[in-house]
């Protein structure tokens, strides 16, 4: 996989927003290739410890678009849930086989410590903005084509 321009893209990622002070910001990189192309179409960034309310963790996203990476859309895990949600990033693959590749996110101190990952569904351009489930039991099978159908 790789980003379809220069990878001087990324120098200024973080002034297209105003990071919040100990928020992370970078914790986790993750690219994604929506349409399976070989060419990346967004890059995924997290800040785990931005701190809105009564949510921690923010996945910022990005998509590249002639010489400029231009932030699109923000991933949140569920409200109340304080559990530095963004600390891992995943593209594995397709898991609805809608064509699209799909995003997971890690919240390890959810649920008391326990932890929990979200699942968010790529689309044509972007991400869905709402994870279409979240998984907090310990998972023998991670992939299961019914189980990730909103
Ligand atoms: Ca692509
Ligand atoms: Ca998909």
């Amino acid at each position: 996989m790789h980003f379809p321009k220069s990878e001087t893209y990324i120098q200024s990622l973080c002034f297209f927003l105003q990071p919040q002070i100990g928020a992370y910001y970078g914790a986790e990189l993750c690219v994604v290739d929506l349409d399976s192309n070989t060419l990346s179409d967004l890059l995924l960034v997290s800040a785990p410890l931005h701190n809105e309310g009564d949510q921690e963790g923010k996945v910022f996203v990005y998509t590249f678009m002639a010489s400029q990476v231009i932030y699109i859309q923000v991933l949140k895990g569920i409200p109340g849930k304080r559990g530095r949600f963004g600390m891992t990033l995943a593209s594995p693959a397709d898991l609805n086989r809608d064509g699209k590749m799909d995003v997971v996110v890690g919240a390890p101190l959810e649920d008391n410590g326990q932890g929990s990952i979200y699942i968010f569904n790529g689309r044509n351009a972007d991400i869905a903005p709402t994870h279409s489930q979240v998984r907090k039991k310990r998972m023998t099978t991670f992939y299961c084509h019914s189980d990730f159908i909103l």
